[in-house]
């Protein structure tokens, strides 16, 4: 078999990569954005900007992949406020392009779209857990275009029987995560105050939230399951199916910091609009791929942990 991943450079492309070559021997391909970087042994890599659609028809034509995974995005809900019609243009004139590539590409291939959680916004708590089916109310700009991406996905689908499948990926976490995501975050801090770079102090926003973690191992692993067992045109939820508060995250990475620290709650961490839950109704992906959840949180939390300890800056 041989993967195509655009997007590759991101947190989520280095664990694909990983598992599509290590672990299934699959032949990879990779993209990149021209100034990223990849360095693995193996991947054939190319620069592509999703924003050139006939450069993508060029690169399906010389790559051949029987499955594409799409990660490049704008990924952060905070920047999407700060810069819409950036994350507008790469998240859904993006997806745009790559639909319209697989199109032209003289050889059909498989695609599978991921998109956010994030997509089901507004959740009423008679909702929950959430499933594919549940109305859309996105809350944000990043939200938006995900939705928007998950409806071309299915539209092509239909309308010109493309071989397109989506996900709709809840919070995953691990070790190499930017730190403008909550667990990466708490981490970071906690390794800072340990090298005695910050005050013993935690800056936290909202702890009462509950959300859906899942490792990101057990995310590519999921993503990898779909495109040979998922159908065309259907939309996946990939979370743990168990939502946890921030606050019982906080408490176990504090748990696991080597010096005591304070909490104090920053009004800049509070996000403009917050939904109390949020959980995943994973029995259809389940069903379709007899994927379930692998590695505890613990263990990420531990792994993220470490990782902050002995990153350079
Ligand atoms: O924004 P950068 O410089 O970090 O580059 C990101 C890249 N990217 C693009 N690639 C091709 N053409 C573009 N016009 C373009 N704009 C941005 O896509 C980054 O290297 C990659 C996405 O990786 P991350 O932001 O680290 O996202 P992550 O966590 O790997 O998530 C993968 C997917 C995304 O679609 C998320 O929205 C979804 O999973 O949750």
């Amino acid at each position: 078999m041989k993967a195509l991943i655009i997007g590759a450079a991101g947190f989520v492309g280095g664990y694909l990569m990983d598992h599509l070559q290590r672990d299934l021997h699959w032949d990879v391909a990779a993209t990149k954005l021209a100034q990223e970087k990849i360095a693995r042994a193996g991947v054939d890599v190319y620069d592509l900007d999703i924003l050139d659609c006939e450069a993508i028809v060029r690169l399906l034509d010389a790559v051949q992949p029987d499955y594409i995974f799409h990660l490049a995005a704008q990924s952060s809900v905070a920047l999407s406020w700060k810069n819409p019609n950036l994350t507008i243009d790469i998240n859904v004139k993006g997806t745009a392009n790559v639909l319209e590539a697989l199109r032209a590409a003289k050889r059909p291939a498989r695609l599978l779209l991921i998109g956010s959680g994030e997509e089901y916004g507004h959740v009423l708590p008679e909702e929950v857990p959430i499933g594919e089916d549940n109305t859309l109310r996105p809350g944000n700009i990043y939200a938006a275009t995900k939705a928007t991406q998950n409806m071309l996905g299915s539209i092509y689908a239909r309308a010109y029987q493309l071989d397109v499948l989506m996900v709709r990926a809840f919070n995953h976490i691990g070790p190499e995560q930017r730190p403008m995501f909550v667990v990466a975050d708490f981490c970071k801090q906690v390794a800072d105050i340990e090298k005695g770079k910050s005050d013993p102090v935690m800056r936290v926003g909202n702890l009462a939230a509950r959300r859906d973690f899942t490792d990101v191992r057990d995310v590519v692993r999921a993503y990898a399951l779909l495109v040979q067992r998922g159908e065309a045109g259907q939309v996946y939820n990939v979370g743990s199916g168990r939502a946890v508060s921030i606050q019982q995250l906080l408490d176990q990475i504090l748990a696991y910091a080597r010096v005591k620290i304070d909490v104090q709650v920053d009004s800049a961490r509070l996000r403009p609009v917050d939904v109390p839950i949020i959980e995943a109704d994973i029995r259809k992906l389940h069903t379709a791929t007899g994927w379930q959840p692998e590695i505890p949180l613990a263990q990420t939390i531990r792994q993220t942990l470490d990782y902050w300890r002995g990153a350079e800056e």
